[in-house]
């Protein structure tokens, strides 16, 4: 009776329809009279839904069966974007909804734009997390995502009409969420403050203080071509008992006047801690409820992990047999302590033994070498909020610097250096040294970025562990979402082109190779060129309805779209733009005549309190204003900022472009990965020899990307001779210094508002721009010379693609899955 119970795939188109309208009935309580495209959006997923749940059941069935070996995936942020397209997609079932969907008198197309942007990340992290997931189950790796279920996430970004950037809150759950599973069964207790008494040995006993319960909601994860569907698992706070007092202060076992009030307080400072993603994304900040956010993750996370592995009967001391847990940077490295805390506290195990299975089941991933991102957290703080914790750090601290102390007899420097604790008033904890010491490898995410990890933030790390313990990983991404779901009419034409199903490539990405003996050929270069074209008009058709601007899709398309940062460098881009522009305006009528006509798009937030990031987008929307409107040069030079970037946006910007910008200081972007999503769209890219940036130009080879700019090693050398020997910008940089005395003298709008941010490059000039202005201006020219032969242009673009073979994320959680967490790839039954 039970097995005819299970249900099975729908898979059918009558079927699907059936389904559909099931849920208009029932699940929405609607009918076809009253149906709108937002109903029909909701219907469609849960339809969907239910089929991604078939293969979720029997995926984790299987998983509690075999009992495989498993890894969590441990991030504070996931940046998902939209579900609905890829669920399709990784079902196999699109053509099969979109002919469904028709057949009710809906348009799958509009249906997919009604879904909000699940954004819980705030930039590269966040959607690498993302890419990752898809991959483990594409892969059938048996892989859990750890993370919260903030009820807002990053912030929408309105553009004033002066220019600047407004955040308004970004309320994705409003309409009910189809794809998450609420488990009103899965929680755990969550205790903040309180003290902490030492017991004999290492244990001690913490109690009091105030517990907030944890409430799972899950999300399937449905791999491509496989029925592996892993799940991401976010947590949610809430009170402990409805208005319960008495838990949340602790004492009073009565009811006084104004209780009740206070009551309501506390439960909503528990809802508090899941209620915001923080939107800062490189710059530390200290705030206790970001920390209360960290705990309550990871303590929630661990508690299940725990408990599963003890369902299984076996010996904790098995557990780094059983578990692989994945630090995404220095977010949740209290896991390390955390479960310290568990083993030795709760299940008496040894400090020494605890500590030996502490260290085989974390590994750490550093994402940024930049110190203002390196986390530190007040030794007050973690005291008075984690008060055990804070016990455990200065254990695992003092045994650890006796280590050190050691192997490096009476080298104070380096055991202060290397001490968890930063001294100063007040003491700092130093997570990534927390991160490290309690971790079984340490990598980076490129090999630029993974060598500046060792020889920079853990150099003395290194000479401790030996440098086998470091090592690198370079990101990848999701070929599913960003080829074939974002640009299906190149996906279309590579299937097509190398006579494979789709599913060659996009689980094999190396197979894009078969393109090069393609390049050559004139008709397949025409069709290649128009799938970007229609791209391109998409692109203006978005820019159009949105925005009200009508675009040149003739001209070269030019993008950077990434958070907005110093050391990103879009204001070199933007003092780019209006170079050329002043350039332009000195040409006579016939030289412009020559000139290849270019569309700037840009896109980013910036963190809520990052003055000169904002003031970066207040200029480009400004310039945007000034250049867009002029008679004499708009048809050669325009300019956009699009609003309120998402995952969504990215993927109607990145097949568009004909070339993008990843023009960070030479050994500051740590990989960047949408450099390999235009690449693998057939963008070509302009860039600093940086990050991943560098492995591309190796697999693409150097002719096919534009390099500008100095070397990582040159950097601190020229920081400091303009520090030391500053030379006035007029002498260094003449082209430079004219820009910015145009921005000063106020021809884009009141000169004085920028000043700020004229004067970072011209004081300091911390991230080079006067450095590298050149280079970059000279670089540019080649773009433009390059783009003017258009066949070459094309041929360039298609090799591009046909490299990208390195930089699926299939191949970057591969190496995960074998090099560090020991798990194997299983088959669901
Ligand atoms: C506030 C603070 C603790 C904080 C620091 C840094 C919060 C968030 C970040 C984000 C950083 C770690 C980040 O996103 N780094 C990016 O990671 C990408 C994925 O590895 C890289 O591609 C990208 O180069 C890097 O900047």
């Amino acid at each position: 009776v039970w097995k005819e119970g299970i249900p099975t795939l729908t898979t059918e188109v009558p079927s699907i329809t059936k389904s559909i309208v099931n849920h208009v009935h029932t699940s929405l309580a609607r009918q076809a009279y009253n149906l709108d495209n937002l109903g029909a959006y909701q219907a469609a997923a849960l339809s969907a839904r239910d089929n991604l749940l078939v293969k979720w059941n029997e995926t984790q069935l299987h998983y509690s069966r075999k009992t495989p070996k498993r890894a969590y995936y441990l991030s504070l942020e996931f940046l998902m974007g939209r579900t609905l397209d890829n669920a399709l997609l990784n079902l196999g079932m699109k053509e099969k909804y979109q002919d469904g969907i028709d057949k009710l008198g809906f348009n799958l197309e509009d249906l997919l734009d009604q879904e909000r942007d699940a954004g819980l990340g705030n930039g590269g992290l966040g959607r690498l997390a993302a890419c990752y997931l898809d991959s483990s189950s594409s892969q059938e790796l048996p892989l859990w995502g750890y993370g919260l279920r903030y009820k807002y996430g990053i912030f929408q970004q309105l553009i004033a009409p002066d220019g600047s950037q407004l955040e308004a809150p970004d309320p994705w759950l409003e309409h009910d969420n189809p794809w998450e599973l609420p488990r009103t069964d899965v929680t755990y207790p969550i205790r903040f403050y309180g003290h902490a008494e030492r017991l004999d040995g290492m244990k001690a006993i913490w109690s009091g203080g105030q517990e907030v319960v944890a409430m799972a909601y899950d999300t399937m994860i449905p791999g491509y071509d496989t029925k592996t569907t892993n799940n991401l698992r976010l947590w949610e706070s809430k009170p402990k008992r409805g208005f319960d007092l008495q838990s949340f202060n602790g004492e009073c076992d009565h009811c006084l006047p104004g209780d009740y009030e206070r009551a309501v307080e506390a439960s909503n400072s528990a809802e508090a801690i899941t209620s915001v993603l923080y939107p800062n994304d490189h710059t530390t900040f200290g705030k206790e409820l970001r920390l209360k956010q960290q705990y309550f993750w990871t303590a929630a996370s661990l508690a299940d992990i725990v408990r599963r592995f003890k369902n299984t009967d076996k010996p904790l001391t098995e557990f780094p047999d059983y578990v692989a847990i994945q630090l995404n940077d220095t977010h949740p490295t209290l896991a390390i302590p955390e479960l310290m805390r568990i083993l030795v506290d709760e299940e008496d195990v040894p400090w020494d033994k605890a500590w030996e299975i502490t260290t085989n089941t974390f590994f750490f991933t550093n994402h940024t070498v930049l110190p203002e991102a390196l986390e530190k957290w007040p030794v007050p703080l973690m005291e008075n909020l984690l008060p055990r914790h804070m016990q455990i750090i200065y254990d695992i601290n003092l045994v650890f610097l006796q280590a050190v102390e050691r192997k490096f007899p009476g080298d104070k420097e380096r055991l202060a250096r290397m001490s968890l604790i930063e001294e100063g008033f007040p003491k700092n904890i130093r997570m990534a040294n927390l991160a490290c010491i309690g971790s079984r490898k340490v990598n980076g995410v490129a090999e630029l970025h993974s060598e500046l990890v060792r020889a920079t933030i853990m150099k003395d790390f290194v000479d401790f562990y030996g440098v086998s313990k470091f090592s690198n990983v370079t990101n990848g991404i999701t070929p599913r979402r960003w080829l074939d779901q974002c640009n299906p009419g190149l996906s279309n034409l590579i299937s097509e082109t190398l006579k494979l199903p789709k599913a060659a490539f996009l689980k094999d990405l190396t197979k894009l190779e078969g393109l090069l003996e393609h390049a050559e050929n004139p008709a397949f270069q025409k069709k290649w060129a128009a799938v970007k074209q229609s791209n391109k008009e998409r692109l203006a058709h978005y820019v159009e309805t949105t925005l009200g601007f009508k675009v040149n899709t003739r001209a070269m398309f030019d993008v950077q779209i990434k958070r907005l940062h110093e050391y990103k460098r879009q204001t070199l881009n933007i003092m780019g733009v209006i170079h050329r522009y002043l350039t332009l305006k000195d040409m006579t009528p016939e030289e412009r005549k020559k000139v290849n006509p270019k569309v700037v798009f840009f896109a980013g937030k910036a963190a809520p309190g990052y003055y000169i990031a904002k003031l970066t987008i207040r200029l480009i929307v400004n310039v945007a204003r000034i250049i867009n409107a002029d008679p004499d040069t708009k048809d050669l030079l325009s300019l956009y900022f699009l609003p309120d970037y998402s995952v969504s946006l990215a993927e109607i910007l990145i097949p568009a472009s004909d070339i993008s910008q990843h023009i960070s200081t030479a050994g500051t972007e740590a990989s960047g990965t949408s450099n390999m999503k235009f690449c693998l769209n057939g963008g070509l890219l302009v860039g600093t020899v940086d990050g991943a940036n560098i492995e591309i130009a190796e697999e693409v080879g150097e002719s096919n990307v534009f390099f500008f700019g100095h070397l990582t090693p040159a950097v601190e050398d020229l920081r400091y001779q303009h520090m030391y020997h500053p030379v006035p910008i007029e002498q260094k940089c003449p082209p430079l210094a004219r820009v910015i005395n145009e921005v000063a003298a106020g021809r884009f709008g009141d000169g004085g508002v920028y000043e700020p941010l004229l004067n970072t490059i011209r004081n300091t000039d911390y991230y080079l721009l006067t450095e590298d202005f050149d280079s970059y201006i000279q670089a540019l020219k080649l773009v433009d010379e390059a783009y003017q032969d258009r066949t070459e242009w094309i041929k360039k673009s298609i090799r591009t693609t046909a490299k990208m073979g390195k930089f699926s994320s299939d191949r970057a959680i591969q190496d995960y899955a074998q090099e560090y967490w020991n798990i194997e790839s299983t088959k669901v039954e």
